[in-house]
C-alpha cells in the first residue's frame, strides 16, 4: 500500500454535497482506503477567472492501486457525478487532481506527479498541509511551501470555510 494526496475541488450545483459524495464514492472504491479529509477552503476561480467560486478540500488515502489504476479511478468518480467534458480550466461538477504518491514521480501526457502546478495553488496546499504537512516537495515541505505562496500570492482568495465544512461533515454518509 503506498500513501497519496487527491485534491477535489468543484464550482458548480451544490458543491458541499457534490464534495460529500466524491469523498463518500472514493472511500467505496476498491484498493483505496481513505485515512484522512481537510477542512474545506472556497477559492478564487484559477486559471479562467469569469466563473462562480470553488470549494476545495485534500484527502490522503492508502492505496494499492497503481498511479495509472488511481487516475482511472479518479477519473470513474467524476464521471459518476456527472462531470461533461468542459473547457480547460472552465467551471466543473467534480474535478479530482493526483498530487502526490509515495515513491513516485512520473511526467507523462496522461499523469504527472507530482501534480506540476500544485505549487502555485494555495488551494491545494492550504488544505494539503492540514492533512500532510511534512510531505516533501523539492525545495520544502507542503507547510513551508504553502506559507511561502500565501504570502507571494496574497491576493489569490483561499480561505477556510468553517460553514460549508461543517455542512460537508453533515451530508458524508455515517
Ligand atoms: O484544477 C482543479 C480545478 N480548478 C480549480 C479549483 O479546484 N479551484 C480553484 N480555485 N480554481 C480552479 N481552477 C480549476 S481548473
Amino acid at each position: 500500500m503506498a500513501e497519496a494526496a487527491l485534491g477535489l475541488g468543484t464550482n458548480l450545483g451544490d458543491r458541499e454535497a457534490v464534495l460529500a459524495q466524491a469523498v463518500d464514492l472514493l472511500a467505496a472504491m476498491p484498493g483505496i482506503e481513505l485515512a484522512s479529509v481537510s477542512n474545506l477552503y472556497s477559492s478564487a476561480p484559477w486559471g479562467v477567472t469569469d466563473q462562480p467560486d470553488f470549494l476545495n478540500l485534500c484527502v490522503l488515502i492508502e492505496t494499492g492501486l497503481g498511479p495509472l489504476q488511481l487516475l482511472h479511478a479518479c477519473k470513474a468518480m467524476e464521471a459518476e457525478l456527472g462531470r461533461q467534458g468542459r473547457l480547460r480550466w472552465g467551471p466543473r461538477e467534480m474535478d479530482v487532481d493526483v498530487l502526490l504518491m509515495q515513491g513516485v514521480t512520473l511526467d507523462t501526457e496522461t499523469l504527472a506527479i507530482p501534480h506540476p502546478r500544485m505549487a502555485e495553488r494555495r488551494f491545494v496546499l492550504e488544505p494539503l498541509a492540514e492533512i500532510a504537512p511534512d510531505w516533501a516537495l523539492e525545495d520544502g515541505t507542503v507547510t513551508s511551501k504553502s506559507a511561502a505562496l500565501k504570502k507571494k500570492a496574497a491576493d489569490q482568495m483561499c480561505v477556510l470555510d468553517e460553514a460549508a465544512t461543517r455542512r460537508f461533515a453533515s451530508l458524508r454518509s455515517a
